[in-house]
């Protein structure tokens, strides 16, 4: 009787999580990545499936990761993790996401996490807006995305 039970809750997580398993995915925030680059996220570059997380691990003290709010899909919900906060971002729809660690912003310190296989671009105009070094470095991760997606 007990197996039973618990074979019907299971039986009902599974639909919960359909169609895969989601998986959970870690960004640490660095002072210096393995390529020697200050005030990094590592992967800078993601590519996740639809229900996947993301976590941002305070490997080093001093970051945040928050949503570059004219840099995601629209309509969905933003993030913001405070200072040397650990946070984990779901992400239940498809697009690209730019998101950056606010006191590093200038020193180019953003990230870029496609969502779901559907080529999606950003505003030129708003990667133009941020900081020069931040600017630079999202382009860098768009050409890592096209390399990804075979384009
Ligand atoms: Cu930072």
């Amino acid at each position: 009787m007990k197996i039973a039970v618990f074979l019907m809750v299971s039986g009902v997580l599974g639909i919960c999580v359909s169609p895969a398993l989601a998986e959970d995915y870690k960004v640490q925030m660095l002072n210096q990545d393995t390529h020697g680059r200050a005030m990094q996220f590592e992967p800078a570059f993601l590519k996740v499936a639809l229900g996947d997380t993301v976590t941002f691990v305070t490997t080093y003290k001093g970051h945040n990761s928050e949503s570059i709010l004219t840099l995601m899909p629209e309509g969905v919900e933003a993030w913001k993790g405070k200072i040397n906060e650990e946070i984990t971002v779901l992400f239940e729809t498809e697009g690209l996401y730019a998101y950056k660690c606010q006191p590093h912003l200038g020193l180019g310190m953003v990230g870029l996490i496609q969502v779901g296989d559907a080529p999606a671009q950003l505003n030129q105009a708003d990667v133009e807006s941020l900081p020069l070094r931040a600017e630079k470095r999202l382009v860098d991760l768009l050409a890592e995305a096209e390399a990804a997606n075979g384009q």
